[in-house]
């Protein structure tokens, strides 16, 4: 009896043994599968830690597809880190387009203030998209996509303009209503004692044409300059969006490349361009030293000699007196509209 009440003893211990095995195998087991759960997580989190860098205060950038296999192509429809214009990054594992994007809320067409941020996307040298987002990045806001303001694209710096020429300025905007000014600002304005101080450009621009060509007085100041693109707050009459261009520009005086006229005293300067009358005059006029736009006599001498001289082309030539001109392929002396375009050469005695 002892013996089977022991047996019996031993096999109810070896069923508690059993039992508690079972339970601790299966403790064991779910820790194991939670640790290695974690481990995964912890292996993307690592992954995805490791390609985020903070760049400078506020900004973050990360991989969007750190697990895809590195690829061919990557394009990006605003040409990078273009935060003025709504742009779609792309490579072959995933599109992403860019937005105005707020915690508290997600993505969203509209938002402003210390939470509200872009997404903008780019690619990088491994032909990846990357997203780079900044809580600062947007001072007025983001719209569609894009934060709201304008960046000056060109000139960037360094050109060298001539008076009585027209250059093209070019920039990005977004969210701004029309209009917009366009302005060229010499280094010293507003300086208390500066040597040339001008201001000169439109104040009606359309933001949306994106460029506009900027004519340069022919008495502008010869100096450095920058263009200032504002979008003025017309209820407290300030302008309360502004970009400038990156560095300055110079203006300097027309290059005038002379010509004695044979056997007469008076000199020649051809050029390429073709204006209207009144701006060809002005154009001669601003060259200084007496250069102005020829009399019909000097235009007719002119024309006589103009393989000697060189530099024409079969055009109308305007002369000094409104409306009158020259056609050069013949000599035919005729008058037309002041207002349409015609070639010009300058004349100094
Ligand atoms: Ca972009
Ligand atoms: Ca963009």
């Amino acid at each position: 009896m002892a013996f089977i009440t022991q047996g019996k003893a031993n096999i109810k211990y070896l069923l508690i043994v059993v039992l508690a095995a079972a339970v601790a195998g299966g403790i064991v087991f779910a820790v194991w599968s939670c640790y290695q759960k974690e481990m995964v997580d912890l292996n993307k989190s690592a992954e995805i830690n490791k390609q985020q860098q903070v760049v400078e205060d506020g900004t973050t950038i990360s991989e969007v597809s750190p697990t895809s296999t590195p690829l061919s192509t990557c394009t990006d429809s605003d040409g990078g880190k273009n935060y003025y214009v709504k742009g779609t990054a792309k490579d072959s594992s995933i599109t992403k387009i860019e937005s105005c994007y707020d915690p508290a809320k997600g993505e969203v067409g509209f938002c402003s203030g210390s939470d509200c941020t872009l997404e903008e996307y780019y690619c990088g040298s491994d032909n990846k998209v990357y997203v780079q987002q900044n809580y600062k990045m947007c001072i007025h806001g983001c719209q569609d996509g894009a934060c709201i303001g304008t960046k000056v694209l060109s000139p960037s710096g360094g050109e060298q303009w001539e008076r009585g020429n027209a250059y093209e300025i070019i920039w990005n905007s977004n969210g701004l209503d029309y209009p917009i000014s366009v302005k060229a600002i010499t280094e010293d304005y507003g300086e208390e004692q500066p040597s040339c101080q001008e201001i000169f450009g439109p104040d009606n621009v359309d933001p949306s044409l994106g460029k506009y060509y900027l004519e340069i007085p022919s008495d502008a100041c010869l100096a450095r300059y920058k263009i200032q693109i504002c979008k003025y707050d017309e209820v407290n009459f300030e302008a309360s969006i502004c970009d400038e261009s990156d560095n300055y520009f110079s203006i300097a005086a027309k290059e005038v490349k002379e010509v004695l006229v044979p056997r007469h005293n008076f000199y020649v300067s051809t050029n390429d361009i073709t204006d209207n009358w009144s701006d060809a005059k002005d154009y001669c006029e601003s060259l200084g030293n007496g250069w102005k736009l020829p009399t019909m006599s000097q235009l007719k001498i002119i024309y006589q000699n103009k393989e000697a001289i060189g530099g024409f082309v079969d055009d109308s030539y305007w002369t000094s007196d409104i409306s009158m001109y020259i056609w050069f392929g013949s000599g035919l002396e005729s008058s037309m509209n002041p207002a349409l375009l015609a070639s010009f050469c300058c004349v100094k005695e």
